[in-house]
């Protein structure tokens, strides 16, 4: 079947796109989009041309599984030069998101409508790219290039609403009438001086303001640290201001084929089909119904309880929220309240929603008022005793069919699944902290865990917003049982006589928001401390003796100052050094290069024993994990794609240089000369 179809309503012809499931700019769209303008171009009958997309959405930008491969058919910049030149007016007409290559066609046509829910982007960054098929070229020069840099350069999709409001389309049309309001838009253009995207230089506000620039690298310093692309594409938009349209997408050209023959666009391409792939779940039955969820019980109203509640309150569905004292419920729902509120001032949520999400909020000291809960998550105390209890107690009150969720990030879902008669519909749903904030959901699938279980709340993630990744029961799951190598080799390397700053240093320049010294002065060094000053066993505890909790006291392992600056402390450096002198730990120097290897490489080496043993489904899920729960950097691809690229015998050879075990499903591995990455 064809890709692209074309129909003549009297003078106007339409091109059709049909490429599920996203439309796609893949090689045969590509030629058909040549060829229909051609056709255009050749019938004297046709006056106006519109060209949009059947199903779901317009083009979702280019195919990117032909990425990396030889190139095959017509270049879509080429393509869509000659659609530009045509003086018969070309409208596109959007629905669902005009994405990357999808808005450089839409940029390209001479006009542009859209329905109201449409998106427009150039998501190129998040693959690591830039727009290759001159969008940094065109759309500054239509929607100028203070418009312009956030989307080529933060890759955001923008609303219809907003799209209208900057220029970059040129009506908002009915959702159920697209294609015979875009008909009717291109026959009023019939006989104008047609408007083309490329004409001129974008110079409007540059000129006005031509530290633009400057200016915008300054503000996004933060989120932009270690990503490549997007200092790409801040001088492709640049080169848009400075001379012809041509010089342009010569500029872009070179810098979109740099970014693609390099390893962060390919970590980024990985990372977006790893994404998509931890949806899948294997061994179970697909066909399975789902079980309805329309009511949702949270058992604990601390940060964790709260924040999971949020997530289910935010989409429209009911929670009730269970505490043992009311003072404590009292506080936990304020705070949930204040979080919105915060939101709503931010300009990220509605007053109206606000109350929306609060109103279908139930808070209870009454364990019984969970009975007719679809699902009920437990967010207490990480102790086994406890947990046990809890589910012993759930699985008394709670209707049949209900699932049972533990939150916890370390305990043995069968074994708390063992305290009721229905471990079938128990699962461990270990949600990542601020709840309502980050993306990553481990599932943990226990033994008996049902199909419907499993396939409900893969389901049930995506409602919410969440990245689930299946993990298997076991010691920390994915995530927490590969960190713990990793704080392991940081507490070693301290008494071995390396910086502790230099420790987070290196994470930091690796691309993680922070490391784990500074995350413990962040997150307070007394979490979980016995408050007995008089009984110090590890550094940790020396610290909180020495009132040194972390920002919060103005100083921890670092001293802070009021703008919450750190420099390393004189008190910590003799505290740790105390230390390694009463265990007799010898002293060195170590390098930069030997602290990254002794962090990540056990980590990799604990990735591959928890896919041997069959504790991931697969190695991108574990970059999945790491990502979105713990500041991995996205560039990189994550912990089992930065291995490929480091080379596998090169981990090994590390680790064996360090005195660190290597499991024997990595050294066969590399000595197989395999990757973990497809
Ligand atoms: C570009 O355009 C460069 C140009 O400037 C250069 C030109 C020279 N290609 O996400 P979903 C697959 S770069 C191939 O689950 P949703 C996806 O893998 C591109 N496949 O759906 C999945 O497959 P499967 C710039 C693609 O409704 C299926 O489609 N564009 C592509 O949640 C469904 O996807 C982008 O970066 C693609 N471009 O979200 C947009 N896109 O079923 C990337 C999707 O086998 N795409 N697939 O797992 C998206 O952001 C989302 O897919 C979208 C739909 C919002 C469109």
């Amino acid at each position: 079947m064809s890709v692209i179809r074309t129909e003549k309503h009297d003078d106007v012809l339409v091109i059709v796109a049909d490429n599920p499931p996203v439309n796609a700019l893949g090689a045969k769209v590509r030629q058909g989009l040549v060829d229909g303008i051609e056709q255009a171009l050749g019938d004297d009958t046709v006056k106006a041309v519109v060209i949009r997309c059947d199903g779901r959405t317009f083009f979702a930008g280019a195919d990117i599984t032909e990425f990396g491969k030889a190139p095959v058919g017509p270049n879509l910049g080429e393509a869509l030069d000659k659609m530009e030149a045509s003086d018969k007016p070309v409208v596109a007409a959007i629905h669902g998101t005009a994405l990357g290559g999808g808005c450089e066609v839409a940029l390209a046509c001479h006009y542009r409508v859209a329905v109201t829910s449409a998106r427009l982007g150039l998501p190129e960054v998040k693959l690591g790219l830039i727009p290759g098929a001159a969008g940094t070229q065109r759309l500054p020069r239509v929607v100028g290039v203070a418009n312009a840099l956030p989307m080529v350069v933060k890759g955001d999709p923008i609303s219809a609403t907003k799209a209208l409001e900057i220029g970059l389309i040129d009506r908002i049309v009915g959702a159920q009438t697209l294609a015979a309001d875009a008909i009717a838009f291109a026959r009023e253009q019939i006989g104008k001086p047609v408007p083309r995207s490329s004409a001129g230089t974008a110079q409007q506000d540059a000129v006005r303001d031509p530290s633009i620039f400057d200016t915008f690298r300054q503000q996004n310093a933060r989120g932009l640290r270690g990503f490549e692309a997007p200092e790409a594409a801040i001088q492709a938009v640049k080169a848009s201001t400075e001379g012809s349209y041509a010089d342009g997408v010569k500029r872009e050209r070179e810098l979109f084929v740099k970014l693609m023959s390099g390893t962060q666009s390919a970590a980024m391409r990985h990372y977006f089909f790893a994404e998509r792939a931890a949806n899948k779940i294997d061994n179970v039955d697909a066909a399975t119904p789902l079980i309805p969820v329309n009511k949702v019980g949270v058992i604990g109203a601390g940060t964790m309880g709260g924040g999971i509640a949020m997530n289910f309150l935010s989409a429209g569905i009911p929670v009730t929220i269970v505490e043992m004292q009311q003072d404590a419920l009292d506080r936990g729902t304020g705070v949930m309240r204040r979080n919105y509120e915060n939101s709503a001032k931010r300009g990220r949520m509605t007053g109206e929603q606000v109350e929306a999400a609060m109103g279908i909020l139930q808070p209870t000291l009454n364990y019984g008022d969970l009975a007719d809960c679809d699902l009920v998550i437990e967010a207490v105390f990480e102790s086994m005793d406890i947990k046990k209890e809890v589910f012993a107690k759930l699985d008394g009150i709670v209707k049949q069919g209900a699932i049972l969720a533990s939150n916890t990030s370390y305990l043995d879902i069968d074994e708390i699944a063992s305290a009721t008669r229905r471990p079938e519909f128990v699962v461990g749903l270990h949600f990542f902290s601020p709840a309502n904030v980050m993306k990553l959901l481990e599932m943990v699938r226990g033994a008996k865990t049902s199909d419907a279980v499993l396939l409900t709340c893969m389901a049930l993630a995506k409602k919410i917003g969440k990245i689930a990744v299946v993990a298997g029961n076991c010691p920390g799951f994915i995530g927490n049982r590969m960190l713990t190598p990793r704080q392991q080799q940081a507490q070693a390397l301290i008494m071995e006589g390396a910086n502790y700053w230099d420790v987070d240093d290196v994470l930091v320049d690796f691309g993680f928001p922070m490391g784990p010294f500074q995350m413990g002065d962040l997150a307070g060094n007394d979490v979980g401390w016995h408050r007995d000053p008089s009984r110090v066993e590890t550094v940790r505890e020396a610290l909180c003796a020495a009132g040194r909790f972390g920002q919060k006291a103005g100083k921890g392992w670092y001293d802070y100052d009021e703008a919450r600056n750190r420099t390393p402390s004189d008190e910590t450096r003799a505290i740790i050094a105390d230390f390694a002198s009463k265990a007799g730990k010898p002293q060195r120097s170590f390098t930069k290069d030997e602290i990254r290897e002794r962090l990540l490489y056990p980590m990799v080496n604990e990735g591959a024993k928890i896919l041997a043993e069959g504790k991931a489904q697969r190695a991108s899920d574990i970059d999945v994990v790491w990502i979105n729960g713990y500041g991995w950097p996205l560039f990189t691809g994550g912990p089992m794609f930065w291995a490929d690229t480091v080379g596998l015998d090169t981990v090994v050879a590390g680790l064996e240089r360090h005195g660190l075990p290597v499991d024997e499903s990595l050294r066969s591995r590399a000595a197989a000369g395999e990757r973990f990455s497809n």
